[in-house]
């Protein structure tokens, strides 16, 4: 991030941000943007625009470089969470221009999905996975709506969530015998799926949503290592993040501790009932501790 530079005072006015609308928000399986658009700085010398963003007035954790254009599509949002967003121009030398005005705007697509609710409803369903026939049945407590899905081999780790971001949740599958998720699209009517492989022998499922945009990142903890490898769904599972977190015979706990909307990573120790966390506010650059249990306890989290 460049330095305001106070020679920038001289600058005669910024960039307003003209228009903040959905784009595309609501089709099933692309996740949350905005395009942002803006008056050009009238300097002559002008290199380009960067935005920031954030769910806090006046907080921007998030950046990007727009390039020298007047207009940003801004992707990984959460739907119907309002964000602000400033833009601030820099020139051929490196410097940058004070924040333009603030604009807010929230994207109109489906809501965060409830854990476990397959059915749309916003209300977690009773769900079984029957390993010995791959077999989901799924029961909406109050229509008591059935679904019946064969899903799945013996063997196979259920780890539904929203991948595809319809706000309900998908019917998904982790065979460790391949490493390979296998996902059943509810923005399909669960007709059709997709498959990623992702995890090795041994690894252990830690789904969650670390990169926050209210979809399920596809994510694995590795115990002979330490390693928690995390495919983004904001890239739609095209990249990843590692991190080494944890030591032979933790335990791995995902769970959004700071509550920043995202996952974080925590590792609980059996051997002395330490917890370990790494904050996904910090972008899981820091970390806090607390001794919480002892011997023989093991953690409990609701995934
Ligand atoms: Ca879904
Ligand atoms: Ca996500
Ligand atoms: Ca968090």
């Amino acid at each position: 991030m460049r330095p305001t530079q106070a020679k920038f005072i001289r600058w005669l006015c910024v960039i307003f941000l003209l228009l903040a609308r959905a784009a595309g928000a609501a089709a099933a399986a692309s996740y949350a943007s905005l395009t942002l658009e803006w008056n050009p700085n009238p300097e002559a010398n002008i290199a380009g625009y960067v935005v920031y963003w954030g769910t806090e007035s006046g907080v921007y954790p998030n950046s990007a470089d727009a390039g020298n254009q007047t207009s940003f599509h801004v992707t990984g949002l959460v739907n119907q969470i309002q964000y602000y967003f400033v833009v601030r121009a820099y020139d051929l030398e490196g410097l940058v221009s004070p924040p333009s005005a603030e604009v807010s705007g929230r994207t109109g697509g489906p809501l965060p999905a409830v854990a476990g609710d397959f059915t749309g409803e916003r209300r977690a369903d009773l769900t079984v996975f029957r390993p010995s026939v791959g077999v989901w049945y799924v029961l909406d407590p109050s229509s008591l709506a059935v679904g019946v899905v064969q899903w799945g081999v013996n063997g196979d780790v259920p780890v539904p969530g929203d991948y595809d971001g319809d706000g309900k949740a998908d019917i998904a599958a982790y065979r460790p015998s391949n490493g390979t998720w296998y996902i059943l699209q509810s923005s399909t009517g669960y007709t059709s799926y997709v498959s990623y492989v992702w995890g090795l022998a041994g690894d252990v499922t830690v789904a969650g949503d670390y990169d926050g945009d209210g979809r399920i990142d596809i994510a694995v903890y590795r115990p002979s290592n330490g390693g928690w490898y995390v495919l983004q769904s904001s890239t739609n599972y095209t990249t990843y993040g590692s991190y080494l977190w944890g030591l032979k015979g933790d335990i791995p706990v995902v769970g959004d501790f700071d509550g920043d909307g995202k996952s974080d990573i925590a590792a609980y120790r059996p051997s002395n009932g330490d917890w370990y966390i790494l904050w996904s506010s910090t972008n899981f650059t820091t970390y806090a501790a607390y001794q919480w249990g002892q011997a023989g306890d093991v953690p409990v989290l609701k995934r």
